[in-house]
């Protein structure tokens, strides 16, 4: 085995980063080289993407990274810019948090049997009928997904990333194409929907080094860097959103799994990522914002000497998508009495987003019928151990914190496998992810009567 650098741009609703990660001979080390924020920009009544400044951000970053054998890039998913025939972009990308969509799913007939998507408000095709009748789409050449957009500036190429493109409800679950009857059934535009590319593929080239497609989408990168060993875990890709499944060979499509609205996204080496978007730590991440930033260690200390399961929400209501306020709707769907401070508040969020999580980590074992025996907790909230211990307390398994790089973990290590630096399957990059980076175990602690009850409260 030789070593290699490989950069990572991974994309976060609140930050991006450049990674380094440095591979060969058993070992896989990260560096962080550059951090920008991505702040979104209310302009004219919308919510949008600042895709330029997260431009400047990767080139920066690309900058600092040095030579390097590849560049793969991944973002949130769902979210796109249209070009025009010259190449230029039509628009700012529109925030998947804006409003524009509201009210256009339940308009919108049963889409699951095509695409095995769970119906949230801004996927793609959503917003897509949201924007069906302005000039920017009537002009619009080509529709590229946030990754493939800032691919498109590296390299002059346009595609589709597979995983990314599963999450625009666009794609038939069965075929992994695009559903040109769904399609044309809802009036779209076939054309601007560029060919389907998967993870692996030399995209192009950004001054002589390759940029390689790897799982787009932040969470199906995410998947890749669980480590894991076996099929009998559940994950949780936790950060501004806690994504939570299980991976599988094939979709559920049951009447049962899309009333539970579970999806089934397309992830890396064609395996379905089957699972079900929590409110993760948005609601925590908004209450610290607009608490002008205190410090978050102090916060959780207090917050774990509060009273357990005092206060108990759906935190997958609506209600709490959009940004602002978000301390007053959590006030009012708690009822939490006037008296109530910041760590009652936080030890809220926590609770229910612990219960939200041993909610979807049940249902997703009944509805696929694979049972579990751990959680594999990844991503930023694997640093909140209170967050952990809750967790594992609420799904009454061991979970397995770690690491908190996944993403950035997965885009390497898909690149690294594409330059013949390592070998081998999803397995094989896990056992690297295993060996080489931390994890924390937390037990369950019980007492499932407590959790049973607050469930019932938090209407689940
Ligand atoms: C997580 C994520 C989720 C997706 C949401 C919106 O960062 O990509 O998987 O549902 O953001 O794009």
């Amino acid at each position: 085995m030789t070593t290699a650098a490989f950069a990572a741009v991974d994309l976060g609703a609140s930050s991006g980063r450049v990674v380094v990660g440095r591979l060969g001979d058993g070992k896989l080390e990260l560096e962080v080289v550059h951090r920008f924020p991505n702040e979104p920009v209310r302009v004219g009544g919308t919510l949008h993407w600042d895709i330029l400044s997260l431009y400047r951000g990767m080139i920066e970053g690309l900058r600092k990274a040095g030579p390097v054998t590849s560049i793969g890039i991944d973002s949130w998913a769902v979210d796109y810019g249209l070009i025009d025939a010259s190449g230029a972009l039509l628009g700012n990308p529109v925030h998947y948090r804006d409003a524009r969509t509201d009210g256009i799913a339940g308009r919108i007939g049963d889409l699951y049997p095509v695409n095995g998507l769970q119906t949230l408000p801004f996927n793609t095709v959503y917003q897509l009928v949201a924007a069906r009748p302005t000039p920017q789409y009537q002009a619009a050449r080509s529709l590229l997904l946030v990754p493939d957009l800032l691919a498109y500036w590296l390299t002059g190429q346009i595609g589709a990333e597979y995983t990314n493109a599963s999450t625009t409800g666009l794609l038939d679950v069965r075929t992994r194409e695009w559903s040109s009857s769904l399609i044309s059934q809802l009036d779209l535009r076939a054309d601007l929907l560029p060919p389907v590319r998967h993870p692996g593929e030399v995209i192009g080239y950004h001054e002589g080094t390759p940029v390689v497609a790897v799982g787009s989408h932040d969470t199906a990168s995410a998947i890749v860097g669980v480590p894991a060993e076996g099929t009998d875990f559940a994950y949780i890709s936790c950060g501004t959103w806690s994504l939570v499944g299980l991976e599988l060979d094939e979709p559920v499509l049951s009447d049962a799994s899309r009333a539970a609205n579970f999806t089934n996204e397309g992830g890396v080496d064609s395996t379905i990522r089957y699972l079900r978007n929590v409110m993760g730590l948005w609601p925590l991440q908004e209450c610290l914002r607009e608490w002008g930033s205190p410090s978050l260690p102090e916060l959780l200390r207090e917050a774990a000497d509060e009273p357990a399961l005092a206060y108990v929400v759906d935190l997958d209501d609506p209600v709490f998508m959009p940004p602002g306020d978000m301390e007053g709707r959590l006030r009012t769907m708690a009822g939490l009495p006037a008296g109530a401070g910041r760590a009652t508040i936080t030890r809220c969020i926590l609770d229910s987003l612990a219960l939200a999580q041993r909610r979807a980590v049940r249902q997703a074992q009944e509805l696929s019928g694979r049972d579990v025996s751990k959680v594999h907790l990844v991503g930023g909230g694997a640093l909140n151990e209170l967050l952990c211990q809750l967790t594992a307390d609420a799904c009454g398994l061991p979970v397995l914190a770690g690491p908190v790089e996944a993403t950035a973990l997965g885009n390497l290590l898909v690149q690294a496998r594409a330059a013949g630096v390592v070998e081998g399957g999803l397995d094989a990059m896990r056992a690297l992810v295993r060996e080489t980076q931390r994890i924390v175990r937390y037990e369950p602690r019980g007492d499932e009567a407590a959790w049973q009850a607050a469930a019932a409260r938090a209407g689940r």
